[in-house]
């Protein structure tokens, strides 16, 4: 069994403590896609997962060199953009990625404090402190590096009311999918090389004040299963949560070495999305066409009692439903959480979503880790890349 660390030290109430205030966020502002092709990425995010329709930028509104289709459900927000162009360098991006995560935009009261504060911690620059303006105000974003080519850019829109930012016109749309439930992003995951999960553990701490709260440790799996490390980066407030892993060495090839070659590099793996229906937002997304991971073992089902313990009487999902969406339950000590893996949402093994129903829980599943790491690998058997 995989070990979670956890200590009295890493708790909540430590990383407020713990944790800097010289970056506060307020939130996940926007997730921006590099893709290949955004107006038809645009149409797979509405039909399956039930985005609405926000914003858009491109040739009709003076754009001469990408198109961007701006999406949201609930208090999600995703950019989907592709190049126009032979020489915008986004070319260079898809080339060597393919359609991946480029941006993690982080929403907060001072963009340029926050560069200025990252900056001299060490921080790479991406964008320097931007104002952006159009008839509905003012947003002032800037940018730094993280792992690979990733980017947080820093969003200050408390001087705006437009529908996205300035240079977006509103995208009405006849074409209004039902949504499916999906709430917030409760974490995203990034995959770094060999050994380098602590350079990327300290880069948080250092450069953006976050706390270590949790770690999961490879060595009891790495002989059976595709082996990996990962340490849960949080915010002070515990908004923004963004795990680190790394592969390591074990009998079969780590899915997270799979991922390094064909991201071409460090890159963000997965993003779990919160619902709080679990079952009804995912047998959604599976008519709408969403592929998930296998079921684990029917023996995984029966086990639930057990790994629930003493959040057992607490749980109200039927364990028959939950088989049959191949849904997954773990437990730790302040509740229990439903989860459950997509398929790669593009050709290469890479990026993925989760979707997450937390009942108390603040981990990430760890007592699931078996299951998935196996059902993971039966997809790497079928690649051909275990
Ligand atoms: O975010 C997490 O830690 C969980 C579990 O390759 C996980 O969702 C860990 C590694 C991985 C896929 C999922
Ligand atoms: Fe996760």
């Amino acid at each position: 069994m995989m070990k979670q660390v956890k200590s009295v030290e890493y708790g909540l109430e430590k990383i407020f403590e713990g944790a800097q205030d010289f970056l506060p966020l307020l939130g996940t502002d926007y997730v921006e896609f590099y893709v290949g092709n955004a107006k038809q990425s645009a149409h797979y995010y509405k039909t399956a997962f039930g985005y609405q329709s926000l914003a858009y930028a491109g040739l009709e509104t003076g754009v001469k060199d990408k198109a961007s289709y701006v999406l949201k459900q609930d208090k999600i927000r995703i950019v989907l953009t592709t190049p126009l162009t032979a020489d915008s360098p986004i070319n260079e991006h898809l080339k060597k990625h393919g359609d991946g995560v480029k941006v993690a935009a982080l929403w907060v009261e001072d963009a340029t404090k926050s560069y200025e504060e990252t900056m001299k911690r060490g921080a790479r620059s991406f964008m320097e402190p931007t104002v952006e303006e159009d008839e509905f105000g003012q947003v002032i974003r800037s940018g730094i590096y993280t792992y690979g080519e990733t980017v947080h850019i820093f969003v200050e829109r408390k001087n705006y009311n437009g529908v996205f930012l300035p240079g977006y016109k509103e995208w009405k749309s006849d074409y209004n999918p039902e949504p499916t439930g999906l709430k917030y992003i409760d974490h995203m995951v990034g995959n770094v090389g060999w050994n380098e999960m602590n350079t990327w553990v300290k880069f948080y701490e250092d450069v953006m004040g976050f706390v270590n709260f949790l770690s999961f440790d490879d060595k009891q799996i790495t002989t059976e299963y595709s082996a990996l490390m990962s340490k849960v980066m949080s915010n002070g407030n515990g908004r923004i949560k963004f795990p680190i892993n790394e592969p390591a060495e074990g009998k079969k090839k780590s899915q997270i070495e799979e991922y390094l070659d064909f991201y071409g590099g460090p890159g963000i793996q997965h993003i779990a999305i919160a619902t709080d229906d679990i079952i009804k937002t995912v047998s959604q997304l599976r008519a709408r066409g969403v592929e998930f991971l296998s079921a684990p073992p029917h023996t995984y089902y029966q086990a639930i009692p057990e790994r629930l313990g003493v959040h057992m009487d607490m749980m109200k999902e039927d364990i028959n439903e939950i088989e049959k969406l191949a849904i997954m339950v773990d437990a730790d000590e302040d509740g229990y959480l439903l989860q459950i893996f997509t398929k790669p949402v593009q050709d290469r093994p890479t990026l993925f979503f989760e979707i997450i129903q937390r009942m108390g829980a603040k981990g990430f599943g760890a007592g699931n880790f078996k299951a998935l790491f196996e059902s993971i690998e039966r997809e790497q058997e079928l690649r051909g890349t275990l």
